[in-house]
């Protein structure tokens, strides 16, 4: 403990999360001339009593004081919850931040050089990402974007899932999945070969694996997903982009016109025809009744994800996928009693 030390005692003197006996303590150890190296010394003090006294000696014997460290780590907690709101911000980035004396949005508001494109848009729209968007909006946006979609192209189809096709009165996001015959995970058309898993594999991975790729330099999945895009924007429906790669957009929409003021967040994924329907199962979620059908699917000797539905051998190796031409379907093979996507909110 230094008593000459006018820094660290004066942010304490100052700081509300202390009493003022605490305080009290810290002003009289702080305008004390001489060095303290006990507890028993600082007591002759007035205004140190014995329960400042341990502390002193606890930090001057462990270099730690159990109590603060306890504030601290809580304080750490409240920043982390705090800087976690804005979109892009995980708790890597949080800590991040918080080492960089960054504990607040306010504070965040002012550092604007340490944000990437997605956090930055996320911290602009954060009160609005956090207001949940009514049926009836995600209604509106769900008519507009499929309207806009088959415009652009008859072959696309395209599904609405997340809780809103669960039939939720209110979604935090809208989660858009398409598909078009020219995509497929054979990559027939697209000059490469994907897994079964969809993993990409093969030339052109690095090439067309840069989510800014326009033009020549993208993958038919990248062409097709960033023609919707390119066609969402046009009308100014799709406001931002926080991400896109060949096969996901992560953006931000709002409908045109005066009655939706709200900017809200859109995901848009590409996925393989011959995968659509599983994709659709998936993405319609609950994430609990996606568990329980999975488990499902393992006892009835299968594997089921995003991707497809395969049977597993003997050895416990997936075969090829299934072919799946409707959600209905995958219940089917997996003799699982078809629920309506109303009754998957678990
Ligand atoms: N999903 C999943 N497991 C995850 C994340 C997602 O199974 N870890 C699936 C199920 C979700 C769907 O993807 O329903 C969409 O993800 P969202 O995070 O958008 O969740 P919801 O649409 O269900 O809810 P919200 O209204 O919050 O968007
Ligand atoms: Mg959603
Ligand atoms: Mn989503």
């Amino acid at each position: 403990m230094c008593a000459d030390s006018s820094s660290t005692p004066s942010t304490f003197s100052s700081d509300s999360k202390f009493s003022s006996t605490s305080r009290k303590a810290a002003s009289v150890l702080s305008h004390h001339p001489e060095r303290i190296t006990s507890g028993e010394q600082a007591r002759q003090l007035a205004g140190i009593g014995r329960k400042i006294a341990d502390k002193i000696d606890e930090f001057l014997q462990t270099g730690h004081l159990r109590k603060l460290d306890k504030i601290r780590a809580s304080d750490v907690a409240v920043a982390t919850a705090e800087l976690s709101r804005v979109s892009g911000i995980g708790p890597a980035k949080a800590r991040q931040l918080i080492d960089g004396g960054v504990r607040t949005l306010e504070e965040l508001r002012a550092r604007p050089e340490l944000l990437n494109r997605h956090q930055t848009l996320g911290l602009r729209y954060v009160t609005e990402f956090e207001s949940r968007i009514p049926r009836q909006e995600a209604a509106a946006i769900e008519r507009h974007v499929l309207h806009r979609v088959a415009e652009l192209d008859g072959r696309y189809r395209a599904t609405v899932c997340g809780s809103y096709r669960r039939g939720a009165e209110s979604s935090g996001d809208v989660d858009l999945l398409i598909t078009h015959p020219d995509y497929t995970s054979d990559g027939a058309e697209t000059g490469r070969r994907r897994t079964v898993d969809g993993a990409e594999t093969g030339r052109g991975r690095s090439a067309a694996g840069s989510a800014t790729a326009r033009g020549s330099g993208r993958s038919a999945g990248g062409r097709l997903l960033g023609a919707v895009v390119d066609h969402l924007s046009q009308d100014g429906f799709v406001t931002d982009t926080l991400s896109q790669g060949d096969s996901k957009f992560m953006g931000v929409c709002r409908l045109p016109g005066a009655q939706y003021t709200t900017h809200r967040r859109l995901d848009i994924r590409l996925v393989p025809h011959d995968q659509y329907h599983c994709a659709v199962l998936y993405f319609t979620g609950s994430d609990e009744f996606n568990r329980q059908m999975r488990a499902h699917a393992l006892e009835q000797g299968f594997t089921l994800n995003e991707y497809g539905l395969r049977p597993l051998g003997t050895t416990g190796v997936a075969g090829e996928p299934v072919p799946v031409g409707s959600e209905r379907e995958v219940f089917e093979y997996l003799q699982y009693p078809y629920r309506p996507p109303e009754q998957r909110n678990l």
